[in-house]
């Protein structure tokens, strides 16, 4: 077991552009398998038709993972950035992007750094190294690895806080079968705060360390392939993809320092805090164009405006009366997004809302729209 070695690799990883790096064994996290498994016969990963007990499986045993696993390497970078939200102009409602995805997409960024250590490393401990990346593409419970490796602590929000950086931070992880002296649990933990549990909006976070999947504004925004259920629309603000809410609330979070990675900050304060209304006017082409090498294009443009409706019913700006009215009417348009649409003009109301609303019933509408534009004239009335 090689202690000078694990310092060796630890410094390589901060040379490659990670924050902070830890060591955990590569044995079986049977603690988290157990809770992974409860979350799924709970339903809190319904919605996540990959997320099967079989996957719970295979994250928590990295030698399954990588056959001769020795160690695993635990990696963090922070995303932190700021930007001021513009003060609001009536007639152009902003939303809100989580700020993970503010700049390029984390997977390429960490994963392009993990490969330049991942080639440097036969240098370091003098031999071949066989090694297996993970950056939340493939199966590994990287929370669960991240704290037994000391790297932070489980945040009752289930994030992981790293000491004085929170929970502003992507992990990555790498399987090695080098034998590394391993870092130690920290003894952390939040002690008697609930401020995320009380701060989400869709009560997902029902006991602390315990995510509801299907309620998160994460999972809705992003994972979603069906519509939002009606009754967390009102409660998703102008979320459009991802939301902070649970974290922003974190008193550790408060003190965090700032990204150093370039590649995950904003460009300009669209990337942050995006008009609304222009993201309803974008083609699929529009939409590749102004998002590749993001993660906002995982909802794919029918999803993404989808949650754009809902923001807009939220925002409470009339200017997006007439906008919604022609994509509630345009049969080119995804079912969905027409539906979304049809909710949104029922919740902002009005005259001009409901006229729009009542234009589509004599039409012919998929089922789907109809039920929608039923509810959403059921709100006028209500
Ligand atoms: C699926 C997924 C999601 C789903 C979550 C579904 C769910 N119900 O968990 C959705 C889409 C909702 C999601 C949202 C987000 N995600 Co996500 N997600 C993942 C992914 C791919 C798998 C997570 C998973 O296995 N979930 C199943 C749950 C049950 O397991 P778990 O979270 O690992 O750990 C639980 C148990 O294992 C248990 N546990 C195990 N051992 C122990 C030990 C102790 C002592 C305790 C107390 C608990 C405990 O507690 C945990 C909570 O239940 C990981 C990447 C990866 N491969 O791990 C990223 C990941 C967890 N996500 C990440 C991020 C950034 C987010 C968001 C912040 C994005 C955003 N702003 O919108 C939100 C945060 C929402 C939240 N409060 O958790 C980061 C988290 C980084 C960090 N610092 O913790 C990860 C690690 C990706 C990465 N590589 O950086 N995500």
């Amino acid at each position: 077991m090689s202690a000078g070695l694990a310092e060796r690799v630890k410094a390589l990883a901060q040379e490659v552009g990670f924050d902070r790096a830890a060591i955990s064994d590569a044995q079986p996290l049977h603690e988290a398998e157990r809770r992974i498994k409860a979350s799924i016969t709970a339903g809190y990963l319904d919605g996540l038709h990959w997320f099967t007990t079989e996957r719970a499986q295979r994250a928590t045993h990295p030698t399954g993972l990588m056959p001769g696993a020795r160690a695993i390497l635990v990696l963090s970078a922070s995303y932190l950035a700021r930007m001021t939200p513009p003060a609001p102009e009536p007639g152009r409602p902003r939303g809100r992007i989580a700020r993970y995805a503010w700049g390029a997409d984390y997977h390429d960024v960490l994963r392009d750094m993990a490969r330049a250590l991942v080639e440097r490393l036969p240098a370091v401990a003098g031999r071949s190294v066989r090694s297996r990346i993970f950056v939340d593409s493939s199966p590994l419970a990287e929370r669960p690895v991240a704290q037994r490796a000391g790297l932070g602590w489980f945040g009752k929000n289930t994030n992981i806080l790293l000491p004085g950086a929170g929970s502003w931070s992507f992990l990555a992880a790498v399987i090695l079968d080098l034998d590394l002296e391993p870092d130690q649990p920290l003894r952390k933990t939040c002690g008697a705060c609930t401020l995320c549990l009380q701060a989400c909006p869709t009560q997902a976070l029902p006991a602390a360390y315990v995510l509801d999947g299907p309620k998160c504004i994460s999972f809705l925004t992003i994972e979603l392939r069906a519509a939002i259920p009606r009754a967390l629309r009102p409660r998703m603000g102008t979320w459009v993809f991802g939301c902070d809410d649970c974290q922003e609330v974190c008193p550790v979070n408060r003190k965090a320092p700032t990204a150093r990675l370039a590649a995950l900050r904003p460009r300009t304060v669209d990337d942050a805090y995006p008009e609304l209304l222009p993201l309803l006017g974008l083609d699929a082409e529009g939409f590749r164009t102004r998002y590749r090498g993001t993660p906002i294009t995982r909802p794919k443009l029918w999803g993404f405006q989808r949650n754009v409706c809902v923001a807009l019913g939220n925002a409470s700006d009339p200017a997006a009366v007439p906008v919604l009215g022609r994509v509630l009417a345009d049969n080119d348009r995804h079912p969905l997004v027409r539906g979304h649409a049809a909710w949104a003009l029922g919740r902002l109301g009005g005259g001009a809302a409901r006229r729009a609303l009542t234009a589509t019933v004599s039409k012919s509408l998929d089922r789907t729209i109809r039920a929608e534009v039923t509810a959403a004239l059921a709100m006028h009335q209500g």
